[in-house]
């Protein structure tokens, strides 16, 4: 069964300061530390800039860019105490945390990804 969906339909979402956890790197546990970082998400990746205007080349840019390729997401209740947290695990263990006050803005980032994972998950 083909799942119909017009080109890059749902599955972008551009420029809004969230705030961002990244709590595992390749499998190996970070300490928790939250900073407010400007997301876009594209059809296969998630993109995070420290700075609005960032380059996402720019020698030491601060920019990660998480593949959501087999990709995970889930909302979460048990790994802060901030409400409207969503986690996102990559295929190579790396777990990040995404959390903003209000909620329709989370859920609009939740189903955004969580459509952007299936998109580019699917064979
Ligand atoms: C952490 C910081 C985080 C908090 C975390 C604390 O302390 O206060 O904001 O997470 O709680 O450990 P520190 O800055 O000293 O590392 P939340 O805001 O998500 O609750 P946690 O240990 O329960 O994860």
């Amino acid at each position: 069964q083909h799942n119909v969906l017009a080109a890059g339909e749902g599955l972008s979402l551009e420029g809004e300061h969230l705030n961002v956890a990244k709590i595992s790197q390749s499998g190996k546990k970070q300490r928790k530390n939250w900073n407010v970082m400007w997301s876009v998400l594209t059809p296969g990746q998630l993109r995070f800039y420290k700075e609005k205007q960032e380059t996402p080349l720019k020698p030491g840019s601060k920019t990660d860019v998480v593949q959501l390729c087999g990709a995970v997401i889930a909302w979460t209740t048990d790994k802060s105490s901030r409400k409207n947290v969503f986690q996102v695990t990559t295929n190579t263990g790396s777990e990040y945390l995404l959390q903003t006050d209000s909620y329709s803005s989370a859920d609009k980032w939740y189903n955004g990804i969580r459509k952007a994972i299936d998109n580019s998950t699917k064979l």
